[in-house]
């Protein structure tokens, strides 16, 4: 079989998972790469190359709602090496402004070039003549240029959906030159803001001496290489009408009614990530209650945290810390029936979160680094009438976007308590007018938009040779 369209990420759709009769079967997980990606697969007769999670071998290619996938086996040693290890014990704190240390070990490099060798070779056997490669992410960076080794006739992009770091902090990298060789094998290499792709551009200058000229890459073999920003979006259409159904709407009164009817609801929706600022925003309120600028009984904070690689040390060690300070919130500004923090440690179905964003007065995203954080655009989706604060890192690439945020550095404890307190202090006026404009931005650029475009331009700088894609098409 083969494809006009491969898309290759690391993870696929779908998890492998033990039913209750005690086989195996697929549950589909789905996040926000399904829903940017799927409609660009149904107009192409796409696959999507990835890893279903687990230690299986490898399976045939499977048709799972409409989707053809590829899943591709990991062992035991290439979870520990490929992905705990290099790709987020190394690159991911790498590339988020070294908010917890990197480490540079010999073997997670070896194991993540082999591991991008085998998802080059995959791909390279799936895709139909002069087809389009889609590759994601940072587990990836070595596949656009293994691929183009073996299949020079494919047009080939790449999109990373995290932070480009500034050389400063890259070329710490003891293989920074192989990544981005790595990248420079795609067409068009895609990133959330403008600033990444300067970054990128300025690396290959200065590291692989390659000539630039603004977006573009001169290579010695007489191909171009774009990069650019495509800031990645939400289904905000999909998010609002959840938002307005009888289900979400009951279910949001309810969660209401269950806090115990406070005045304002205060919401933070994350993985549990040392990157997201979950700590620093719960101090920030706590500080405001032992303060007395806001009282138990008039407001409460739900802090959903959802499980995220529980096997490196590092995010046992976080999940320790926020329970500690919670239990010690609680503990200091709690009274019976009427906790100051709700604390979920879990993952719930679009809908419960849509009921929770609706319940929400005054939503918390603080990260110290985000490529996106599409929480804080899904908020925006759901809040149909006007109404809701959002309080907004400004080293989330949203805020780019969503600047009638409230803006914070959540670096700055007192900042952020000043922000959070003006945003719950807010007049419903102040509040409509921001939230207005921030559903503007989001309605308008979704993420249909944000996919068509990167099709669009891929088709407009791939070597000529290659078939064209089509974007999705009808908004
Ligand atoms: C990376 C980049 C970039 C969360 N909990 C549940 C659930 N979610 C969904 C959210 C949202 C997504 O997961 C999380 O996306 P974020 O953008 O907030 O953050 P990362 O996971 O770090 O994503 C980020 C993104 O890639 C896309 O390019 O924006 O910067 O770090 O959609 O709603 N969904 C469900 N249950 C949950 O419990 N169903």
């Amino acid at each position: 079989m083969s494809y006009d369209l491969v898309i290759v990420a690391n993870r696929l759709p779908v998890d492998r998972v033990e039913l209750a009769d005690g086989t195996k079967g697929w549950r589909t997980s789905p996040g926000g790469l399904v829903t940017a990606i799927e409609p660009v697969m149904r107009a192409n007769h796409g696959v999507w190359i990835g890893w279903p999670g687990g230690t299986d071998p490898e399976l045939e290619p499977f048709e799972s709602d409409g989707m053809e996938l590829a899943p591709m086996s990991m062992s035991a040693q290439d979870i520990e090496e490929f992905y705990e290890g290099f790709s987020n014990g190394t690159l991911w704190p790498l590339y988020h402004d070294l908010v917890a240390k990197p480490e540079f070990h010999r073997e997670w490099w070896d194991s993540y070039v082999r591991v991008n060798e085998r998802f080059a070779e995959k791909a390279a056997s799936l895709a139909a003549e002069g087809a389009t490669v889609w590759v994601h992410d940072y587990q990836l960076q070595l596949v656009p240029q293994m691929l183009r080794t073996l299949r020079p006739d494919l047009r080939i992009g790449f999109y990373l959906h995290i932070p480009f770091p500034p050389a400063e902090l890259f070329q710490q990298l003891p293989w920074r030159r192989q990544i981005l060789e790595g990248l420079l094998g795609a067409d068009l290499v895609g990133f959330q803001l403008p600033g990444a792709a300067q970054n990128f551009v300025r690396l290959v200058r200065q590291r692989v001496g390659h000539k630039t000229h603004r977006d573009l890459v001169y290579l010695p073999d007489g191909r171009t290489v774009r990069a650019a920003p495509f800031p990645i979006s939400i289904d905000a259409a999909g998010f609002e009408e959840m938002a307005r159904s009888d289900a979400v709407r009951f279910r949001s009164a309810e969660i209401r009614e269950a806090l115990g009817r406070p005045r304002k609801v205060f919401l933070g929706v994350d993985r549990l990530d040392y990157t997201k600022g979950i700590y620093a925003r719960l101090r920030a309120f706590a500080e405001l209650m032992g303060e007395g600028h806001i009282d138990v009984e008039d407001a409460v904070f739900i802090q959903v945290a959802v499980p995220s690689r529980e096997q490196v040390e590092q995010y046992r060690i976080l999940r320790d810390e926020i329970e500690r300070l919670i239990g010690r919130i609680n503990g200091d500004h709690g009274r019976i029936g009427r906790p100051a923090v709700h604390y979920l440690h879990s993952s719930y179905p679009r809908e419960e979160m849509a009921a929770m964003y609706r319940a929400a007065d005054v939503m918390v995203v603080t990260p110290y680094r985000d490529g996106m954080n599409l929480v804080a655009k899904e908020y925006v989706a759901c809040r149909y009438e006007d109404d809701g604060a959002l309080v907004l890192s400004e080293f989330a690439g949203a805020a780019d976007e969503l600047r009638q945020a409230w803006l914070v550095n959540p670096y700055d404890i007192n900042g952020m308590k000043s922000a959070l307190l003006e945003a719950y202090q807010a007049d419903d006026k102040e509040v409509t007018r921001r939230m207005k404009a921030m559903r503007k931005q989001v309605t308008q650029h979704d993420v249909k938009a944000w996919a068509a475009s990167f099709m669009t331009e891929l088709s407009d700088v791939g070597g000529g040779h290659a078939k064209d894609v089509r974007a999705p098409g009808g908004e």
